[in-house]
């Protein structure tokens, strides 16, 4: 009997977690365990054997119930002082503080650009976000039944107002103000009524610039696109360069990126074209120059309409414009 109740303790003393004790606690102590089993021919002994039996088992189980609490109260402590080394905290240690925030992407690159066209010599000018119908369309050779006004619907405001739908009435307002010769760029918030997908956003970032000067020509724009782009990427990019409408320049051009989110094999930001819309500009239309004051039989220039998101899009391989407003932290902290 002894043998079966030192094994007993024997497993108790060699349970190594507070799980398999609770496992050796039901094979020893419970209906079924050893002390059950000690009891179970009590009825067949002399009442002098049945004293002395349950003495024993008395003995037995108090030495098991002990062993057990024993065990049990070592792994609680065991516990508890791992709780409190994972859960300690200094007190005196002085506050971390506000985590430190970075600027967003797209103040990022738009603070790089104007750093560079400072150096070429262009002023940075800010125009109003709510603007007026004349500045917007009317003094960028957009009358009010042109078709061009299509594809830039907006959202209008009372009293004629609007909210612009590019950065290009800056134009007519530095055109306005300064006068010729003009070197200025205007980065700033532009909004469409436009269906959001993985490239369009109903809000969203241009930066404008122009040059008014005697005798530009489309080699100056090119110059200044090039620069512009080397800057930007840092590496070879490849563009090309088509006809683009817009009734303030004349010619116009379309200047495309290939695609850096697929390398041009064709995405959703792509429209699976394997090129980006990223770079409209031109020759300033005369009438443009004209209505601004500005005598066209003397003066000329260029003028460009940056896509400010797309072009942090293209730079940080972003596969949809959603994530640049979306609020997100996890992906704002990358930059
Ligand atoms: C314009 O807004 C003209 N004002 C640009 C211009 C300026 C042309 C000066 C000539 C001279 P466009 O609608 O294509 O053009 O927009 C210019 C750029 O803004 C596009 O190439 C694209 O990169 C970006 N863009 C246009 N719509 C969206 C949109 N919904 N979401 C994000 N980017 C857009």
């Amino acid at each position: 009997m002894q043998d079966l109740i030192d094994s007993a303790l024997a497993r108790i003393e060699a349970a190594s977690t507070a799980e398999e004790l609770e496992t050796v606690r039901v094979e020893v102590l419970g209906r079924k365990g050893v002390l059950t089993q000690l009891s179970k021919d009590m009825g067949k002994l002399s009442p002098d054997e049945r004293a002395s039996r349950g003495k024993f088992i008395n003995g037995a189980k108090q030495a098991l119930e002990g062993a057990y609490e024993g065990r049990k109260s070592s792994f609680e402590r065991a516990a508890l002082a791992k709780r409190l080394d994972a859960e300690w905290v200094d007190l005196t240690v002085p506050a971390p503080g506000p985590r430190p925030g970075s600027l967003h992407p797209v103040t990022q690159i738009q603070w790089e650009i104007e750093d560079l066209f400072r150096t070429l010599g262009f002023t940075v000018l800010d125009g109003p976000e709510v603007e007026t119908e004349y500045h917007n369309f009317d003094a960028l050779n957009i009358p009010a039944d042109h078709p061009a006004r299509d594809m830039q619907d907006t959202f209008w405001l009372e009293g004629g107002h609007l909210l612009r739908t590019h950065t290009s009435p800056v134009q007519v307002r530095g055109m306005e103000k300064l006068g010729p010769p003009l070197r200025m760029i205007a980065p700033g918030r532009v909004f469409r009524n436009e269906s959001v997908d993985a490239s369009h956003e109903h809000t969203f970032y241009q930066l404008e610039g122009m040059m008014i000067d005697r005798n530009v020509s489309v080699g100056n724009l090119i110059y200044f696109m090039k620069t512009l782009l080397t800057a930007i990427f840092k590496r070879d990019v490849t563009v090309r360069l088509r006809p683009g409408f817009f009734p303030f320049v004349e010619p116009g051009f379309e200047l495309d990126i290939r695609c850096l989110i697929c390398g041009g094999d064709g995405c959703p930001v792509c429209k699976h074209s394997g090129w980006v819309e990223l770079l409209p500009c031109g020759l300033v239309n005369p009438h443009v120059l004209r209505k601004s004051g500005i005598d066209p039989t003397e003066w000329n220039g260029f003028a460009f309409g940056l896509g400010l998101t797309r072009l942090v899009m293209m730079r940080y391989a972003i596969d949809d414009i959603r994530w640049l407003q979306s609020g997100d932290l996890r992906f704002l902290r990358q930059f």
